[in-house]
């Protein structure tokens, strides 16, 4: 009886912990994009002008490359762990990330799209 409750305990625990993940990826300020083979979800965001943002990075295969040319972002997204980048966009239009970690056949086509709002 004593080892039933201990192992509700247990699952009750791990369900807590689990959303608190889940609040935490959707914080203000973030973005949570997913890497996998051979695409980001989401494949486009919106930003504004002036306010930074947090990008959390996650794969769900491998490591992927995640590189933004125009805000002079590199960084490899590695599986089971969480990758944050920060960038303060300073002008409005329209700009591109990609992976650039050659991921396998197809890995020419991953790619999304950042949209600056003013
Ligand atoms: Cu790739």
């Amino acid at each position: 009886m004593k080892r039933r409750l201990f192992i509700a305990l247990l699952i009750g625990s791990s369900a807590a912990e689990g959303a608190v993940f889940i609040a935490r990826a959707a914080a203000p300020g973030e973005i949570s994009i997913q890497a996998s083979k051979f695409e980001f979800s989401p494949e486009t965001v919106k930003v504004k002008v002036g306010q930074p943002v947090t990008f959390v990075l996650t794969s769900i295969d491998r490591v992927h490359g995640f590189k933004m040319p125009e805000f002079g972002v590199r960084i490899n997204i590695v599986p089971d762990q969480e990758t944050r980048v920060t960038i303060t966009p300073q002008k409005a239009g329209t700009f591109a990330y990609f992976c650039d970690v050659f991921c396998g056949d197809g890995h020419e086509d991953m790619a999304g799209t950042l949209i600056v709002e003013a």
